[in-house]
């Protein structure tokens, strides 16, 4: 039997023919869950509403929905350690990169390019290159133009908070419906190992002084949104030997104060990027130090790990970044196709109830309580196996146990596959970024590097290929165990 397969690609960006998408015959169950793992069945109708195409705000959307931001806010309010003013505003995006600097009008006729384009768009964001709200009516302005004309797109904005509690109003009278603060600190003695000044009420601030304002604004901005029904996500920067005990802390006073969504993203301190933090030698967290403290703080976190911390102009999935497609030079003037959207919503909502239901299929055929193993795939999106081994960029990471399948988080890697030869380099980056992964499902794998994972304990598996991840990875597991008559090792 053919496998499904939606081809993301088939009805995206480059290809229209409807042909190339083929469904599952048969329609099954419900969708899927959050950021925080939490599904429609636990949420109020009207937030799932909010949630269930944002990227971000969903892990489940995130398979299927793509965000842009526009970079129009080029200053910012405040010092972060980890940051160098040449580059992009680290809170949200990768420091290291540099954004084509837009005005409203222009980021107003991007997004128009790249949702004619693009029917999986659903948000478009401001986050940098510098702060949304200390450049308030350049992103207000942008927000405006774009509402008026596409308002079926969700509007995002990522802000360090100083500014917040003078912009509830109009964040609020825009319908900008989500909103990112970075909270690295709810001490200020904490803060003050973090920033070094801001800038507020015309005059600068330092040390101990200056985190505490940042930390009373961003708690005030915080209450402020989440009393309008504003959803809140708060970003903290998980920095070893700083913050990384404090974050409990952060994730405790967050959530008592409404907050939706809590991501700890790693710290990146490359000395090439010049960073206070990455001159002196501060360390960035590893994969597990990351892992071990999402998991210290509780099934009730409510975090999300899905994080990618792409550009402030990138635009696509958020494991992709297609924005050097769209710079300013190369948009054309296509207008946006609502039937294209239509259609895509619509295969969105197949597979969704699709996927779903072939993981509980897998599950009810899951009898033994097996310990968790951790299983990598590859994948393009559409929540399906649908990614050549070689040209992975980063594996999606799943932990299986008799409970199911449950996204912990990404690694990335090196490309392995360039020019039709394997790179020895990067199957040597692979093997470590894949530490205490028991196989890696992918669409298609070739023998040598095949072999070299089952050197490092990695089973390689291209068996599943164009399946849903869930229901493989339950699969898989299931049949290791019948087979081995042991538990795979975690
Ligand atoms: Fe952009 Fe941020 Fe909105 Fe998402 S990103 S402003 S909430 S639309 Fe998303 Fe990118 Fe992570 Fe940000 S993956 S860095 S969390
Ligand atoms: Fe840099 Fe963003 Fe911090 Fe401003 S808020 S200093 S742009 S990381």
């Amino acid at each position: 039997m053919a496998p499904n397969i939606v081809a993301l690609s088939s009805i995206g960006r480059f290809k229209t023919s409807r042909a190339a998408v083929r469904f599952a015959a048969d329609s099954r169950g419900d969708a899927t869950s959050c950021g925080s793992a939490v599904g429609p069945k636990d949420l109020p109708q009207a937030v799932w509403d909010k949630i269930q195409d944002h990227p971000c705000y969903s892990e489940d959307a995130h398979h299927y929905f793509a965000r842009m931001h526009v970079a129009v806010a080029p200053a910012c309010n405040i010092q972060c350690h980890y940051c160098n003013r040449k580059f992009d505003c680290s809170n949200e995006s990768r420091p290291g990169v540099v954004s084509e600097k837009l005005t409203p009008e222009q980021a107003a006729e991007k997004v128009m390019a790249v949702a004619a384009k693009v029917p999986q768009l659903s948000v478009v964001g401001v986050a940098g290159p510098g702060d949304a709200l200390a450049n308030a009516d350049r992103t207000f302005r942008a927000f405006e133009l774009v509402a008026a004309a596409l308002p079926h797109l969700k509007l995002c904005l990522s802000t360090n908070g100083l500014a917040l509690p003078d912009n509830v109003d109009r964040i609020a009278a825009i319908g900008i419906d989500h909103v990112t603060i970075t909270i690295n600190m709810v001490d200020p003695e904490v803060g003050a190992r973090i920033y070094p000044w801001i800038f507020f009420r015309h005059r600068r601030w330092e040390g101990l002084e200056a985190s505490r304002i940042l930390h009373e604004r961003q708690i005030a901005g915080l209450e402020a949104l989440t009393a309008r029904g504003v959803l809140v996500k708060v970003n903290s920067v998980l920095i070893p030997g700083v913050n990384d005990e404090h974050l409990a802390a952060v994730n405790a006073a967050v959530r008592a104060r409404g907050a939706f969504l809590h991501n700890i993203m790693p710290l990146i301190s490359d000395p090439a990027h010049g960073t206070n933090f990455g001159l002196s030698g501060q360390r960035e967290p590893t994969a597990e130090e990351l892992r071990a403290t999402q998991d210290r703080l509780g099934a009730d976190a409510r975090l999300m790990r899905h994080c990618r911390q792409c550009r402030a102009d990138a635009v696509g999935l958020l494991g992709e970044d297609c924005g050097a497609e769209f710079t300013l030079d190369k948009l054309d003037a296509k207008s946006f196709d609502p039937r294209r959207r239509e259609m895509y919503l619509s295969v969105v909502a197949r597979e969704r109830a699709d996927r779903q239901k072939a993981m509980e299929a897998a599950q009810m055929a899951t009898t033994k309580p097996e310990p968790a193993t951790l299983i990598a795939v590859a994948s393009k999106g559409g929540g399906r196996i649908n990614q050549h081994f070689g040209h992975a960029t980063e594996f999606l990471i799943y932990e299986v146990d008799s409970r199911g399948a449950r996204f912990v988080g990404h690694r990335r890697v090196d490309r392995y596959c360039g020019d039709g030869r394997g790179d020895d380099a990067a199957m040597a980056a692979t093997l470590a970024a894949l530490e205490g992964v028991s196989a890696l499902l992918c669409a298609k794998i070739g023998e040598r590097p095949r072999e070299r994972l089952a050197a490092a304990g990695i089973t390689a598996s291209d068996a599943y290929a164009f399946e849903y991840i869930e229901a493989s990875a339950i699969a898989w597991r299931s049949i290791r165990f019948a087979s081995s008559g042991r538990a795979a090792s975690a």
